[in-house]
């Protein structure tokens, strides 16, 4: 005869039979298809240890960001890509300091130190990035008046990169966004691409912020809002 303990066990064990496979295992993992991109958000020199504008573990993303991008068919890299004196920069405007902001034409601009200068060695990408099947690089910021946080739009919120239709003709319609910083390039691009019509994860242990005035906190919520899903590199199927 069954008595109560061995019932609960027998129960027990159909149960947890009949949910593991979907609910404990399936449902966690992600897996990347050939509509499917991995945007690799400006993991350049400048916001890395040693850099003008480095992010508190900027390093950190790179071995995150090469394991992950192996189970990923299209890679699309930035660069955040500014001439010199930029209009973003706090060294062109007289009495500023990195981290105040200003008004600008296109709206409120946040200024830094000067960072990523085309072609400088603080504007390259991490020599450790392993990424040799990385499709396209796309510069951004390049415009002397106006900045560019977004991989899509810049901040004048019309001028495209041109990102959105490489990615439209190439038939992708999820992207999976890493790299720094979360609270600027990062949700920048994850906003956009979400106005651009895509389904967007961000892959928040592959990404490290900067957060000034609270951004980082601000950049989540305005993410969640926008119907981005936060996701953890091992939620993304990656085979051995
Ligand atoms: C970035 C500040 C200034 C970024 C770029 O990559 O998040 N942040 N320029
Ligand atoms: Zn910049």
């Amino acid at each position: 005869m069954l008595d109560r303990r061995h019932m609960l066990t027998a129960l027990g064990t159909t149960a947890l039979a009949a949910l593991a496979p979907t609910a404990l295992f399936a449902a966690t993992s992600i897996k990347p298809d050939d509509t499917s991109a991995l945007l690799v958000i400006d993991v350049q020199n400048c916001f890395l240890p040693g850099g003008s504008l480095a992010v508190k573990e900027g390093e950190q993303v790179v071995p995150v960001i090469n394991k992950i991008a192996k189970a990923f068919g299209n890679v699309v890299m930035t660069q955040d890509w500014h001439t010199p004196g930029h209009v973003s920069f706090a060294s062109v405007h007289s009495g500023k300091k990195p981290f105040e902001t200003i008004d600008l034409p296109y709206g409120k601009q946040v200024l830094w130190p000067d960072h990523c200068v085309q072609g400088t060695d603080g504007a390259a990408l991490s020599k450790d990035l392993a990424i040799p099947h990385a499709e396209l690089i796309i510069r951004k910021g390049f415009h002397k008046d106006v900045d560019s946080y977004s991989a899509f739009l810049e901040a004048d919120g019309k001028t495209s990169t041109g990102l959105a239709g490489y990615l439209k003709g190439r038939k992708i319609k999820r992207v999976f966004v890493a790299g720094l910083a979360t609270d600027f390039c990062v949700a920048w691009t994850a906003l956009d691409a979400r106005k651009a019509g895509f389904e967007v994860y961000v892959v928040e242990d592959a990404c490290r912020g900067i957060d000034t005035q609270g951004s980082l906190a601000k950049a989540w919520a305005d993410m969640a809002k926008a119907g981005v899903k936060r996701i953890q590199s091992a939620d993304i199927a990656v085979s051995a």
